[in-house]
């Protein structure tokens, strides 16, 4: 017996019905699968190992829901559904609010295996196929990953294997120097394209269907070909030729900026770069390098339009990039559903007649987010944001379910379906990402957090520093021209959305400082001014977030006490971080504008 069945029927416990019959379906989709019904029992029929895992997982899903098997096929919309961990081999993880590393600690492989097959059984019960498990800023200890700890990571890989994980490996582009002792890491040296082939060859030796290499370079510090004179296609090419021979793949990221921008200098438009540096490119990658793009132009902020290079590039294979871990969006200690985001991403328009959601499994072949666990008994710190690892993977699969679908499937296998608990709590998620925004920066204003830790408001935190980020509000206006007149950002998008985002009174309204720089007294659709309506958000968020201390309070009878409880703790804290950014907020713009609120609240001075 497969994996799939032995997990389900062997371990599953008392109460299952019959075993279901696995037939054999070759015309169903790789990972594919049929799910059926009739007077013998249930039927899954695949056309492979791992779709009758899937196959058994949705069964399961089905029974615990208690829904009929619909006998329609299920099939993944991209063949990659990618986790990638900022994991370090310390044990720490960069952006983790889940504990340490489930996998590193004190520069080794550390973990419980039986805790690590339980998470391979989580992510691949979420479709997950593909997992990076160390952090894309590659430390000197972590190269060695490909080096002298290559032994333990094949044994890591081996946990994964049964559950259809493949591993990637993060390395660094500077190893040929690093770990080589050559003179140089310059991709078109005859000495560093041997030296990445015996790399790949070593690799492959431990790992065999490791599904390749990711790649940060020329990003935020790290090595990359640009210093050597060299193209990012350049870099990727010669990391693809290394892997090829084993059917390896690169990953290579798009988030190349500058980092060092003097604030001074307003012709620089950080959202612009990934665009300016890829585009030119198109058509000079090898096929088996996928670039992997961030989902918005900045940097998983809480509002942000689509990145105009997802989609621009018709010769080249792309990944979207998501990040699961809350970075910006709340730290897992605030409530934030982000299904409800990723349902908007996919639904914007990227030309006139063409939608995000549909360049999933064309122009977008695969998709990537960064992990939001660690070694937490509850994986995820908060315990409503394992939604938010599970939305990932069946978005992935699935881009055309919508955040309710998700939220509710995912409550009614983590809670039970009982209406009393479901429809309350899957109110309160859908709204949590509309919360979030109203108390931190409403209309993509962005960038307001507090610098490094990213957690909690300084309006001003970022704005006289090198990072690109501002928002270049004075005692008139706010927000950075991005319009032809200004930095001309808005003609990197295609003609159609151009035209919508270069008119303030047609640009969608909760992206309009994103896109232009406008004056306090700005009328909105709704007749408010624009500094009306920031007062008016700062003050409902904070609203909200009591309704959803009184919601979950409702809900305790209902609740086991290990899920009550800690969500409370965190509920009361994310009401102390919403004041405080209310309050911040409100302050920084009366104090640069004089301009009361028109309903008389009080805005400290
Ligand atoms: O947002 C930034 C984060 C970094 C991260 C980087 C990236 C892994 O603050 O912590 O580094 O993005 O995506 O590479």
């Amino acid at each position: 017996m497969g994996y799939s069945e032995y997990d389900m029927w062997l371990q599953g416990g008392e109460g299952l019905p019959p075993e279901p019959c696995f037939a054999a379906g070759p015309s169903l989709p790789p990972e594919g699968f049929r799910l059926t019904q009739d007077a013998e029992g249930f039927r899954i029929e695949s056309a492979d190992e791992a779709g009758r895992m899937y196959g058994s997982y949705a069964l399961q899903a089905c029974l615990k829901l208690g829904k009929q098997p619909d006998g329609s096929v299920s099939a993944p919309a991209v063949p990659e559904r990618i986790l990638n961990h900022w994991d370090n081999l310390t044990g720490e993880v960069e952006r983790g609010y889940s504990g340490k590393s489930l996998f590193f600690k004190d520069g080794e492989l550390y973990y419980d295996p039986g805790r690590i097959k339980d998470y391979a059984r989580l992510l691949s019960s979420a479709g997950i196929n593909r997992v990076c498990l160390n952090n894309v800023n590659v430390t000197p200890l972590s190269a060695r990953l490909i080096t002298d700890k290559l032994p333990d990571l094949a044994e890591l890989a081996a946990i994964f294997r049964p559950f259809h994980i493949k591993l990637i490996i993060a390395v660094d582009f500077g190893s040929p120097v690093l770990l080589g002792g050559l003179p140089t890491a310059d991709p078109l040296d005859d000495r560093v394209i041997g030296w990445w082939a015996q790399a790949a060859d070593r690799v492959y030796e431990a790992i065999p269907d490791l599904a390749g290499f990711l790649v940060k370079a020329d990003s935020e510090f790290r090595d990359g070909p640009a210093a050597m004179g060299r193209t990012q296609a350049d870099g990727a090419n010669v990391l693809a030729r290394a892997v090829k021979p084993h059917g390896g793949k690169i990953w290579w990221r798009c988030f190349v900026y500058n980092c060092e921008q003097d604030w001074r200098d307003t012709k620089t438009d950080r959202p612009k770069a990934a665009y300016d540096h890829f585009f030119p490119l198109d058509g000079s990658f090898d096929a088996n390098v996928t670039l992997q793009i961030k989902h918005g132009p900045s940097d998983f902020q809480v509002r942000e339009p689509n990145s105009p290079l997802l989609g621009a590039m018709k010769h080249t294979a792309q990944a979207m990039e998501l990040q699961i871990t809350q970075e910006y969006t709340g730290q897992q200690i605030d409530l934030y559903a982000l299904a409800v985001q990723w349902e908007e991403i996919l639904s914007a328009a990227v030309s006139g007649t063409r939608t995000m959601r549909s360049l999933i499994g064309e122009e977008i072949g695969a998709m990537a987010a960064v992990a939001n666990t660690g070694n937490d008994a509850n994986w995820t710190g908060h315990t409503l944001a394992q939604a938010n690892l599970y939305a990932f993977g069946r978005l992935a699969w699935d881009p055309s379910l919508t955040a309710k679908e998700i939220l509710s499937d995912w409550i009614g296998l983590t809670f039970g379906t009982e209406p009393a608990l479901r429809e309350p709590l899957l109110g309160m998620m859908l709204s949590s990402r509309g919360t979030y925004e109203k108390y931190t920066t409403p209309l993509g204003l962005c960038w307001m957090v507090n610098v490094h830790h990213h957690y909690g408001p300084s309006p001003e935190g970022y704005e006289f520093s090198k990072w690109g980020t501002y928002h270049r509000a004075d005692h008139k206006a706010v927000g950075v021209d991005r319009t032809a007149n200004g930095t001309g950002y808005i003609q990197q998008y295609h003609p159609f959305l151009q035209a919508l985002y270069e008119d303030a009174d047609r640009c969608p309204e909760e992206l309009l400082l994103y896109f232009h720089r406008l004056s306090y007294d700005f009328k909105l659709k709704s007749g408010k001014t624009l500094l009306q309506h920031i007062y008016d958000t700062h003050f409902e968020g904070v609203e909200d977030v009591t309704d959803f201390m009184k919601t979950w309070e409702s809900l305790k009878p209902l609740l086991p006490e290990s899920a009550y409880a800690p969500v409370a703790v965190r509920l009361a804290r994310q009401l102390e971080n919403a004041k405080e950014w209310r309050d911040v907020i409100n302050t920084y713009f009366f104090r640069k504008t004089g301009i009361p609120d028109s309903k008389g609240r009080h805005i400290y001075r």
